[in-house]
């Protein structure tokens, strides 16, 4: 299918920065709630746009520059913007990801991220608070190096991201509902594939003979991942999350675990067809394929227009990401520090499905934790203060942390960690056996999002080098929402001294009625969790009790079970 924008979905196009290193570059992006956009030209809805359009600008600076970003909230709910793969050394406060390092900016407010990038590569940039990102508050963000490792003629970025009719909130009240109690997931109604050439949108990409293109291509679906390939073309991997890899031809991949891949693929010396890129979508695990959605997505690479297509599709081909080498080299190292999270999908005593590290389920604490962090003084490196809810952990400064991954569910997930790019030093299909326990490794891949396979496990390493709270979690929109989210609290005691909350930040907390100072259950006499959030708990007390709730659910289940995945399906 071809994927044309529709008028009203024109994009806000911001110039790009061109400056020299420590230019200054500002972008004003509001969020908006823009009507009737069909970007798969299957159904109009209304979206969260950016500055009245849709889709959101391109966020681009070069290292070293200072990138102001004015978010302004014109929805009628709190808003706040996550930069997806930015380390914020220091400014732990502009991660974005509410309920952890802010409260939210009210509506009618705004906040300024403003920092100047210590790393280059593809990013993006999107709403980290109640799915609004599955709304359309979601864009890319490119970083320039100062040199770049490979030299190539021009460059498409490449954005794909499934695609729902209905508005998260009411998706949500299904999926995480009592009429869903296998937790089976919403599949989206459509793919959209979004080109943009580094200062527009456009429709499709233009080859020039003999040029080599780099496609920086950005993952920011909720649920899907593509098996990507060029018919007629092969394509070589130079970066994955921001790190530039050393070059490695392929035919394909799956866009999954991958956030972001940049590739380069050097054109045909011949102009007379015309071929397109393959963007399979991965169906196992959608309960019900939706009419409007396609297996597969196309999207055109032009020659010359008057040049035939040519359809065919390239061998099929998969790379694993664990092959890659980052180009600068870092060896693994013995870990000082180590922690098991073991991921479980299940129902707990509400009747709804939820997702669980260690068999506890997220809730936010009533004070967002980087707020706790730093007015706890000495107590701050105490791990009960940030609750029992929150999946807290405090990592000692500067050690080499290790996390094992054990995917107890028969789905895959993909994980992503705040603030850092992390080593995968070891991967299985089988769950962690610590009496094998991973190799030093020569120069493991370096990424912030890893894909866990089923019933699998994966080991991943890195230095606790950036104070501040950073959240973990499943990537998969309806997981995260529902409790796979942990809180990594780094260098607590560090933080106090590096890192100043703005006040704007304590006000927008007030104006929301959440505080901003004591421990998760909002206490100032930090030793007491009295009154701390509680909840959804895994279904104990005795055989008795399970037994009737499991019997009331499987009644319920067998009643209701199957409307929410018609539901689903349903447009
Ligand atoms: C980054 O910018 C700062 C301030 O403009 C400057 O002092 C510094 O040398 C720059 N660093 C690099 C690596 O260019
Ligand atoms: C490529 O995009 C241009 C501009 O929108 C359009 O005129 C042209 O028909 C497109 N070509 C193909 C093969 O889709
Ligand atoms: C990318 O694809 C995976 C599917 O493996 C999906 O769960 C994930 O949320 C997608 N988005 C991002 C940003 O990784
Ligand atoms: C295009 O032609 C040049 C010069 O003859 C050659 O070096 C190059 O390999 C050709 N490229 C392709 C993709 O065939
Ligand atoms: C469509 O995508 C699937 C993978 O999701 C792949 O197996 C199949 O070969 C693709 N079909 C075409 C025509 O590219
Ligand atoms: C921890 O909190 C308790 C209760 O507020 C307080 O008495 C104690 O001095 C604090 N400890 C440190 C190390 O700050
Ligand atoms: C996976 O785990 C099994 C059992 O511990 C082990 O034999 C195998 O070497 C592991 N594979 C990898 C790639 O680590
Ligand atoms: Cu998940």
């Amino acid at each position: 299918m071809r994927l044309a924008l529709a008028a009203s979905a024109a994009a806000a196009v911001a110039i790009a920065a061109t400056g020299s290193v420590g230019a200054a570059t500002t972008y004003n992006l509001e969020a908006t709630y823009v009507d009737n956009v069909n970007p798969s030209n299957t159904q109009a809805r209304r979206v969260i746009g950016i500055n009245g359009a849709w889709p959101p600008p391109l966020v681009v600076a070069n290292y070293n520059d200072s990138l102001t970003v004015n978010v302004k909230n014109s929805l009628d709910v709190p808003t706040s913007m996550h930069s997806h793969g930015i380390f914020f050394k220091g400014q732990n406060y502009l991660d974005g990801a509410a309920g952890v390092t802010q409260c939210g900016i009210p509506p009618g407010e705004s906040f300024t991220y403003q920092y100047v990038p210590q790393q280059w590569g593809t990013y993006w940039y999107h709403a980290h608070i109640n799915g609004q990102y599955v709304d359309g508050f979601r864009g890319p963000l490119i970083i320039r190096p100062p040199t770049e490792v490979y030299k190539y003629d021009a460059e498409y970025i490449v954005v794909v991201g499934d695609w729902y009719h209905k508005e998260y909130p009411e998706i949500m009240r299904s999926y995480a509902g009592i009429h869903n109690p296998t937790g089976s997931e919403p599949p989206p109604d459509s793919v959209v594939v979004l080109i943009h050439d580094g200062t527009k949108y456009i429709d499709n990409m233009t080859f020039a003979p003999g040029k080599t293109y780099r496609l920086r291509l950005i993952n920011m679906s909720a649920f899907t991942m593509y098996h990507i390939s060029i018919g007629g073309h092969t394509m070589d991997v130079i970066e994955v999350d921001g790190e530039d890899t050393n070059r490695k031809t392929t035919g394909g991949f799956w866009l999954s675990v991958a956030s972001r891949w940049s590739v380069l693929v050097t054109a045909k010396n011949t102009t007379d067809k015309n071929y397109q890129m393959d963007l399979g979508v991965d169906t196992s695990m959608f309960a019900i394929m939706p009419p409007t959605l396609q297996t597969n997505y196309t999207t055109p690479i032009i020659y010359n227009p008057a040049s035939p297509l040519d359809a065919t599709p390239a061998p099929w081909e998969e790379l694993d990401d664990m092959t890659l080498e980052p180009h600068v080299v870092e060896p693994s190292t013995a870990a000082d520090q180590s922690i098991t999270l073991d991921v479980r999908l299940d129902m707990l005593d509400d009747g709804i499905n939820h997702g669980m590290f260690n068999e506890v389920s997220y809730s936010k604490p009533k004070v967002p934790t980087i707020f706790t962090a730093v007015s706890t003084g000495g107590n701050a490196s105490k791990v009960d203060i940030y609750g029992t809810r929150t999946n807290a952990h405090v990592l000692e400064s500067n050690k080499m942390i290790q996390v094992i991954i054990n995917n107890n569910d028969a789905g895959s997930h993909p994980f992503h960690l705040h603030g850092h790019r992390f080593q995968i030093v070891a991967r299985n299909d089988s769950l962690y056996d610590p009496s094998n326990p991973p190799a030093l490794l020569p120069n493991p891949v370096r990424r912030d999002i890893v894909q866990v396979p089923p019933l699998g496990s994966a080991v991943l390493q890195f230095r606790a080098d950036n104070p501040g709270v950073w959240a973990f979690h499943c990537h998969i929109e309806w997981h995260m929402a529902t409790g796979l989210f942990a809180t990594f609290i780094e260098a607590p005691l560090e933080m106090q001294q590096s890192i100043k909350i703005p006040q704007v930040l304590y006000d927008q907390c007030n104006k929301l009625g959440t505080p901003s100072a004591g421990n998760a259950a909002g206490n100032l006499d930090v030793l007491d969790m009295t009154g701390e959030v509680d909840g959804p708990n895994v279904i104990s007390g005795g055989w008795d009790r399970v037994g009737k709730i499991a019997l009331a659910f499987t009644i319920l289940a067998a009643l209701l079970g199957l409307a929410t995945v018609v539901w689903f399906g349903s447009t």
